[in-house]
C-alpha cells in the first residue's frame, strides 16, 4: 500500500485483515494484504458511523464515586495520579491492559509498570483468553507463537475446529477454508462443539460434545490409533520425548469408556482418528471452547499431542490456536502478562530479566509473576491492592463472577483508560479519554504473526490521546523522563524492534515502511529443532478433569454473537449490526424446553450459586442439557451473563472456567411468543407473580 493510502489492521478480531478508508469515508479490504487479500466481514464496515457516538471527551475526575464527575485538564489528571501513587507501595497498584491495544502502547505500559513502578501487577484480558494456548504451546513447544501460517490452509485437505466457532468468530479465515474445501476433493471440515453453530452447520461433521471434555475425546483418538498402529513413530522418535506417559494417561480412554464421557458415538472418535491418520495434511483450529477451561491446558496439549503423535507439523499440518483479539499477539510478543518481559522473555529468568535491565537502563525487576487478574480482584478485596488502572477493556461485563468484581470495583480507586464510556466508567474515579483505532498509528500483531501498521486518518476525538502518549506523560510526571523521551510512536517502534533481536520473535529488522510482514518463517520449527532444553518437542500427559463445585440441571456455555464485538462499546451503536442479536438470549434444545413447558420465545431466568439472569429462549441443535449465553449485552440490556460465572481458573494457565457453569432454569410467563422475540424488555412475572428481577 502506499503512503497516502490510509491503511490499517481492522480493531476487531485476530485474523488481522488489512483495511483502509477510502476518501468517501468507506472502509474496504486491502488486496494487498496477506491476512484477507481483499475480503472483510460486516463488523469493521459500521465504524465510521461510531467514530464519535459515546466518547469520552476531556479526562474526568471525582474522588468520591458517590460524587458527579467534574471535568479535568490532563495536567490535573497526571498531578492526581502522581499523588496516588506517592502514597502506595509498588504491589498495591495495578494494571489491567488488552490486547486491542497497539504494541507501542503495550511496551510503553509494561516498561512503566515492569521496569520502573517495579511491580509485576500486570495482566490483560489476554488472561481471559489466550493465557492457555500461550502456556499450552510453551509446554509443548518450548515456546509461544503459531507454529504455522494462513497458507497453511491453502495446500490442506482437512480442517478440524474444535471449540472454535470460526465461521462468526473469525470469518475471512473460515471463508478462507470454505474456498479451499470447494477446490479440493475429499476434503473435509469437522467441528466439534456442544452446540450446532454456524461453523457446524458448514462443516461436512459435526460432532456433538459434552462440554468440558475435550480431552478425554482426544486422548481416546490417540488411543485408537494407537492400537491401530497409525501412529508417526519415527516422528516420535527423532523428534520428540515424553510420549509414553501421554500414551498412558489416554489408555485411560478407550473409545466405549470416553463416548460414556463426552457424550458422542464410537464412530466420531473414529472419523477423527482417521482424519489424523489419513488425510494429505491437517490444520487443527482451536479458540475458547478449549483455552476457557479448568481443563484447558490439558485441552490444548491433548490435541497438540495428537499433532506430535501423527507427525502433524508443517507440510503435514499444524496445530493452529486462534487468537481472539487483533493484538493479542503483539501483547505476548512485548511481554504484557504478569510474568513476561519484551521478547517472549519471563521475569522468572534471570538471564532474561538482566537483560531488560540493561536494555532500559534500570534495576530491580521482580522476579516473581504478579498476581493475574482475578486474582487481583480479590487482592482489592483484602485492601492488598488500592488502584486499579484498566486501559481498553470493560471488566464489568467481561470478567466472570460478576458481583464481586463490582465489589472489588466499588471498593478501589479506579482508573479508567478508555474511547468510550463503557459500563466500567460506572466505577471510576478517574477517567482518561483514549485516541482509538485511526486516531493514533502503531503496529498489531495478527494470529499468524503478520504485523500490520495501522495508520492515523483522523484527529483524536475531543482531548483524547493515544494510550502510548498518556503512559509516557504520566511516566515523566514521575521523573522518568530519561527512559521515556517518546515524541512519536516510531521512536517507540524503533526501540521495541531492538529488544526482540536474537529472539524467536526477532523482528529488529521491521520498519514501518515494510509491513505488514511475518516475523519467523513461514513455520516456525521448520527444521524440527524445539527451543526446549532437549530441542525436542514434548508430549505431555493430557489429564481430565472437570468442575464440580456446583449444583444446577444444566450446564451453562457462554461466547460469542456474530455481528457484536464483545462488550458492545462501538457495534452495539449501529442497528443494522444488533438486528436479530437482541434481545439477550439463551439457546436451548427443544426437546429440554418441551420437558419444562418452556416454549421459543419464552423468557426464563437463569440461577447459578453466583447470581441470576433473565433471557428469551431461542432453540438450537445443543447438547442435552446444556445451554448457551452470549455474554457482552451491556448493562442498559439488562441482567449481566457473566453474573452467573464462578471464577475459579485452569491451574496451569489460571484462565478462567468461562464456558461452564452449572444452572437451573425458571421458565417465566410472558406475553405471546412471538412478540417476545421483537422487543427489548425483559420485564416480565414468574408463574407465582412476583418480579423475577428481584427474585
Ligand atoms: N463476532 C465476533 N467475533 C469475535 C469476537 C467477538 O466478540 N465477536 N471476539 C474475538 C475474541 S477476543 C475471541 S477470544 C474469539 C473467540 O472465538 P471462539 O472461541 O470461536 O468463540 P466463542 O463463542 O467464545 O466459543 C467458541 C465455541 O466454543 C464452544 N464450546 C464451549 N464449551 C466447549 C467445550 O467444552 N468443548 C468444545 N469443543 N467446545 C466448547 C461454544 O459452544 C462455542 O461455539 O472471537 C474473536 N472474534
Ligand atoms: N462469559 C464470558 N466472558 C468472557 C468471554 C467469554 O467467552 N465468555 N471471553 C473473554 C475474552 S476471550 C475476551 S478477549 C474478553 C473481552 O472483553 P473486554 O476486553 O472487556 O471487551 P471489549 O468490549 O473488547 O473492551 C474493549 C474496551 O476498549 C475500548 N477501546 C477501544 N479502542 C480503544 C483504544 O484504542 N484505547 C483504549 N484505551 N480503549 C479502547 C472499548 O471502548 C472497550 O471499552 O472477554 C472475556 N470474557
Ligand atoms: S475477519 Fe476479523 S479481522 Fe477480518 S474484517 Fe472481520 S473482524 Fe476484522
Ligand atoms: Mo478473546
Amino acid at each position: 500500500m502506499s503512503e497516502e493510502i490510509k491503511s490499517f489492521q481492522c480493531p476487531y478480531c485476530g485474523v488481522g485483515c488489512g483495511l483502509f478508508i477510502n476518501e468517501k469515508g468507506k472502509i474496504k479490504g486491502d488486496f494487498e494484504h496477506p491476512a484477507n487479500r481483499g475480503d472483510i466481514c460486516k463488523k469493521p464496515l459500521y465504524l465510521p458511523k461510531v467514530f464519535e457516538t459515546g466518547r469520552i471527551e476531556k479526562p474526568l475526575y471525582r474522588e468520591n464515586k458517590k460524587d458527579n464527575f467534574k471535568k479535568i485538564s490532563w495536567e490535573e489528571a497526571y498531578e492526581i495520579l502522581a499523588k496516588k501513587f506517592s502514597s502506595l507501595s509498588p504491589d498495591e497498584v495495578y494494571f489491567y491492559l488488552s490486547g486491542q491495544l497497539l504494541t507501542e502502547d503495550i511496551y510503553v505500559a509494561n516498561k512503566l509498570v515492569k521496569g520502573f513502578l517495579k511491580t509485576n501487577n500486570i495482566d490483560a484480558n489476554s488472561r481471559l483468553c489466550m493465557a492457555t494456548a500461550v502456556t499450552a504451546y510453551k509446554m509443548a513447544f518450548g515456546s509461544d507463537g503459531p507454529p504455522c501460517t494462513y497458507e497453511d490452509i491453502d495446500d490442506a485437505d482437512t480442517f478440524l475446529f474444535i471449540g472454535s466457532n470460526a465461521a462468526i468468530a473469525h470469518p475471512v479465515l473460515f471463508k478462507r477454508v470454505l474456498n479451499r474445501k470447494r477446490k479440493t476433493e475429499n476434503a473435509l471440515i469437522i467441528t466439534v462443539d456442544p452446540v450446532e453453530t454456524e461453523t457446524a452447520k458448514k462443516s461436512d461433521v459435526y460432532i456433538q460434545i459434552r462440554a468440558g471434555t475435550d480431552t478425554v475425546f482426544l486422548n481416546s483418538v490417540l488411543y485408537l490409533l494407537h492400537k491401530r498402529g497409525e501412529l508417526d513413530y519415527e516422528f516420535i522418535e527423532k523428534y520428540t520425548e515424553g510420549f509414553e506417559e501421554a500414551l498412558k494417561e489416554a489408555e485411560k480412554y478407550p473409545p466405549e469408556v470416553a463416548k460414556e464421557i463426552c457424550g458422542v458415538d464410537e464412530e466420531d472418535i473414529q472419523i477423527v482418528a482417521d482424519a489424523f491418520a489419513k488425510s494429505k495434511k491437517l490444520v487443527s483450529f482451536w479458540c475458547q471452547g478449549l483455552n476457557q477451561s479448568v481443563n484447558g491446558t490439558m485441552k490444548n496439549l491433548a490435541l497438540i499431542n495428537l499433532h506430535l503423535a501423527t507427525g502433524r507439523l508443517n507440510e503435514r499440518g499444524c496445530p493452529f490456536s486462534l487468537t481472539g483479539q487483533p493484538n493479542a499477539m503483539g501483547g505476548r510478543e512485548m511481554g504484557y502478562l504478569t510474568n513476561g518481559l519484551p521478547g517472549y522473555r519471563d521475569v522468572r529468568n534471570e538471564e532474561e530479566r538482566k537483560f531488560m535491565e540493561e536494555f532500559w537502563n534500570t534495576q530491580g525487576i521482580k522476579d516473581t509473576p504478579g498476581p493475574t487478574i482475578t486474582e487481583a480482584i480479590d487482592l482489592i478485596l483484602q485492601d492488598r491492592i488500592k488502584l486499579l488502572w484498566v486501559v481498553c477493556t470493560n471488566p464489568v461485563i467481561s470478567l466472570p463472577k460478576v458481583n464481586k468484581v463490582k465489589e472489588a470495583l466499588e471498593k478501589v480507586f479506579l482508573v479508567v483508560q478508555d474511547a468510550y464510556f463503557n459500563d466500567t466508567v460506572k466505577y471510576a474515579n478517574l477517567v482518561l479519554p483514549a485516541a482509538q483505532l485511526g486516531e493514533k498509528e502503531g503496529v498489531m500483531t495478527g494470529s499468524d504473526r503478520t504485523i500490520t501498521l495501522c495508520k492515523k486518518f483522523r484527529k483524536p476525538y475531543g482531548e483524547s490521546k493515544p494510550d502510548w502518549q498518556i503512559f509516557t506523560e504520566f511516566a515523566r510526571k514521575l521523573g522518568f523522563e530519561k527512559a521515556f523521551p517518546y515524541k512519536n510512536n516510531r521512536e517507540i517502534f524503533e526501540e521495541l524492534k531492538k529488544a526482540t533481536k536474537g529472539r524467536l520473535c526477532d523482528i529488529s529488522d521491521f520498519t514501518y515502511e515494510k509491513l505488514p510482514k511475518r516475523w519467523g518463517k513461514r513455520w516456525l520449527y521448520e527444521e524440527l529443532k524445539f527451543p526446549t532444553p532437549s530441542g525436542r518437542a514434548r508430549f505431555h500427559p493430557a489429564v481430565f478433569e472437570v468442575a464440580n463445585e456446583e449444583e444446577g440441571e444444566f450446564i451453562l456455555l457462554t461466547g460469542r454473537l456474530k455481528n457484536q464485538w464483545h462488550t458492545m462499546t462501538r457495534t452495539g451503536k449501529s442497528p443494522e449490526l444488533l438486528k436479530g442479536e437482541i434481545p439477550p438470549f439463551v439457546l436451548m434444545n427443544p426437546e429440554d424446553a418441551q420437558e419444562l413447558g418452556i416454549e421459543e420465545g419464552q423468557e426464563v431466568e437463569l440461577i447459578s450459586k453466583y447470581g441470576s439472569a433473565v433471557r428469551v429462549v431461542r432453540f438450537e441443535n445443543i447438547a442435552k442439557k446444556h445451554l448457551f449465553a452470549p455474554f457482552g449485552y451491556p448493562e442498559e440490556f439488562g441482567d449481566l451473563t457473566n453474573t452467573l460465572l464462578s471464577d475459579r481458573v485452569d491451574p496451569y494457565s489460571k484462565e478462567p472456567d468461562l464456558k461452564y457453569v452449572k444452572v437451573s432454569v425458571r421458565p417465566l410467563t410472558c406475553s405471546s411468543a412471538s412478540e417476545r422475540l421483537s422487543h427489548t424488555s425483559l420485564s416480565c412475572s414468574s408463574p407465582d407473580g412476583e418480579s423475577s428481577r428481584e427474585a
